[in-house]
């Protein structure tokens, strides 16, 4: 199968450097806004849907399925979008599907969209899992690579082609992982024929989430001017009382056109403004942007409104699009994260987007709950772990001001085979995509380029220091992780990171039911990995698998009691450690989620303080009681 120092200091340093981001990519990536010049259109529901069954899954490809309906070329049945395919239905070997999977419908353009040739129609994938190929009335229109991040392709000549025919959109996505995918994966054939039947295989993956599939986030249509606003950078800082935004517009389409910027604060006041593609806006009185937790007013927003007039010889052009910001700063020492100056501690969450069902496809209802959960137990910050969440989570997070480590799906690359060339080259362009989409969101503090990678391996360190100064030269103002897990690890990449994120299992993977031996082993960890690299240390994973409900005293390993007692002797460390180097802690997991079947899962991962469907064991309530503890402790202004 083929699967194509001082303030003043500081502040010079900073509007004396180039301008940071320096992206590769063709164009931007901004989230679809309404606005008085730009349409959305969203096609969420249900589509067609065929998976190829094949033997080598390419009889869509053979017989070109794209260039009709797809209910004409066999049986379909109703998908709904976004969602993974895998839990819908009752048929076990769609949930275990590997191949290219098809899904076709057709929409109604409104026909000014079509007869106004000033006019650019945009179709927009928010993510589909994992390549995917998107065609327009059984034209290729885009293809795109990787499971997380949305990718478009303009659609404006081709549905004006046959302007009264409904617009066909088919879209083929296919699962399969490769060593060089991102997580990547092998496909094993099996040829022992007196075990297997003939032509069985596959797909083995080194990570521990069910590898969901299909399209996850919403497809939709949206409208800009002919000449538009394509992409928006800002960095931001402040010096006592004035906030400074260094913004970049970059426009295309063509002909001389004016800008004007206008910046509002959150009840739409005047602040500032400015003229031009670059520059500096000046805030008077400045507002930060502030975490949960840290300030009676988190998540501070000013709207950032970027109006284009371009002229040609015949027409005028006129766009309009409103970026909501926060100005804040963050900077790390050997021993602290600050966040506009003051140190801040991580007391947070871990997670994954799982749920029953629809699996990793997008929903708003999970999305608030799981938002209003974590404000109830004091959450101030998480890692997407292991993967770009939706743009919409992010925007939640700076309305709400939850801190954020940014993380690419850099999970599981364990096979020597996975630091080659191609490897690198894609991950390479994944953190551009994921830095192009994420750059000007206040919450997102911190990338991270990997998670566990097995960073122990010659080519490794290549790899990674490629890896992270590339994603330093995209972004200057953020710093750069990677999540390891041993000490071994780290001799590779730990000179080029800015934070050490360690993950640990103590009393779990190693000295099972041993909850005493926690203290001296986690103690020792830390102080080794700080005497190494003096760097400050995030713990960015610990936990303990418990099923709901089942009880044991003295605890017993799957115990709601063990898990509580385990979280407990973790936490007599961090608190030794919080005054010196220790800066944050992040539970796994927020909730049980989804894995492959395997002997060690007991239908999924167990390790959530709240189970999937988001109900509290005993674990939730007593991270509940720490973190609201520590919120007192660490979240409040320090005076000046
Ligand atoms: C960590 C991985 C995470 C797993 C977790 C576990 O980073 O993805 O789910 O272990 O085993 O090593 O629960």
């Amino acid at each position: 199968m083929s699967v194509p120092g001082s303030f003043a200091v500081l502040r010079l340093l900073w509007l004396l450097s180039v301008f940071g981001t320096v992206l590769p990519l063709d164009g931007g990536m901004l989230f679809p806004r309404e606005s008085s010049f730009r349409e959305v259109k969203e096609l969420n529901g249900l589509w067609d849907f065929r998976a190829d069954g094949s033997p080598n899954r390419n009889e869509g490809f053979e017989k070109a399925w794209h260039k009709r309906q797809l209910a004409e070329t066999g049986p379909v049945i109703e998908m709904p979008v976004p969602a993974s395919y895998n839990d819908i239905t009752q048929d076990p070997t769609l949930r275990d599907f590997i191949g290219w999977v098809w899904y076709d419908r057709e929409v109604a353009v409104p026909a000014r969209w079509i007869s106004d040739q000033g006019t650019r129609v945009v179709l927009r994938v928010g993510s589909a899992h994992y390549y995917s190929i998107v065609w327009v009335n059984g034209e290729k229109v885009t293809e795109h690579e990787g499971g997380h991040l949305p990718f478009e392709a303009e659609i404006s000549s081709l549905i004006r082609r046959e302007p009264t025919k409904p617009c066909r959109i088919t879209i083929a996505v296919n699962n399969t992982l490769t060593l060089e995918t991102l997580p990547p994966g092998t496909i094993q054939y099996m040829n022992d024929s007196s075990r297997y039947p003939d032509g069985f295989f596959v797909q083995n993956m080194d990570f521990d989430f069910f590898n969901y599939a299909g399209i996850h986030r919403p497809v939709l249509l949206y409208t800009t001017p002919k000449v538009y606003v394509d992409d928006i950078t800002v960095e931001t800082n402040f010096m006592d009382n004035t906030g400074l935004i260094r913004y970049k517009v970059s426009v295309q389409g063509g002909f001389s056109n004016t800008l004007n910027i206008t910046l509002m604060d959150k009840d739409g006041h005047f602040v500032a403004s400015s003229n031009g593609s670059s520059g500096v806006l000046r805030v008077v009185d400045v507002k930060l942007w502030w975490p949960y937790l840290m300030h009676e007013n988190p998540g501070y927003l000013y709207s950032m409104k970027v109006h284009l007039i371009a002229v040609s010889e015949t027409s005028t052009y006129e766009d309009e699009y409103t970026l909501p910001l926060g100005i804040r700063t963050v900077n790390v020492t050997n021993t602290q994260f600050l966040i506009n100056n003051k140190p801040f501690y991580f007391h947070g969450v871990n997670k994954h987007e799982d749920a029953d069902i629809r699996g990793r496809g997008f929903d708003w209802p999970l999305i608030v709950k799981d938002f209003n959960l974590m404000k109830w137990l004091g959450v101030n910050s998480f890692r997407t772990s292991h993967y770009p969440y939706a743009e919409e989570i992010l925007q939640m997070c700076d309305r709400h001001g939850i801190v954020l480590i940014d993380e690419c799906p850099g999970v599981g690359i364990k096979d020597i085979r996975s630091f080659g060339n191609a490897s690198l080259s894609h991950h390479l362009v994944v953190m551009d995509e994921l830095v192009r989409r994420d750059k000007n969101h206040p919450s997102v503090v911190m990338w991270s380029v990997a998670n566990e990678p097995a960073s122990e391996m010659p080519p490794a360190e290549f790899y990674f220091k490629t890896l992270i100064e590339h994603t330093k030269a995209l972004d200057r103002t953020r710093p750069v992780t990677y999540v390891t897990i041993a000490e071994a690890d780290m001799d590779k990449g730990g000179p080029y990171v800015d934070v050490v994120c360690v993950n640990s299992y103590f009393a779990w993977y190693f000295d099972q039911g041993r909850l005493d031996i926690v203290p001296l082993q986690l103690s020792t960890h830390f102080e080794n990995w700080y005497r190494k690299y003096q760097r400050p240390i995030i713990q960015s994973e610990y936990g303990a698998d418990a099923v709901p409900g089942l009880h044991m005293d003295p605890p017993m390993m799957f115990t709601e009691e063990y898990q509580n007692a385990l979280l407990q002797s973790y936490h007599d460390v961090f608190d030794q450690k919080r005054n010196q180097y220790f800066i944050g802690e992040l539970i796994w997991n927020f909730a049980d989620f989804m894995t492959a079947q395997g002997i060690y899962r007991v239908v999924g991962n167990k390790k959530g303080i709240f189970t999937r469907q988001r109900q509290p064991k005993a674990a939730a309530f007593l991270l509940r009681k720490r973190y609201w503890r520590l919120a007192n402790e660490t979240g409040r202004l320090l005076p000046d």
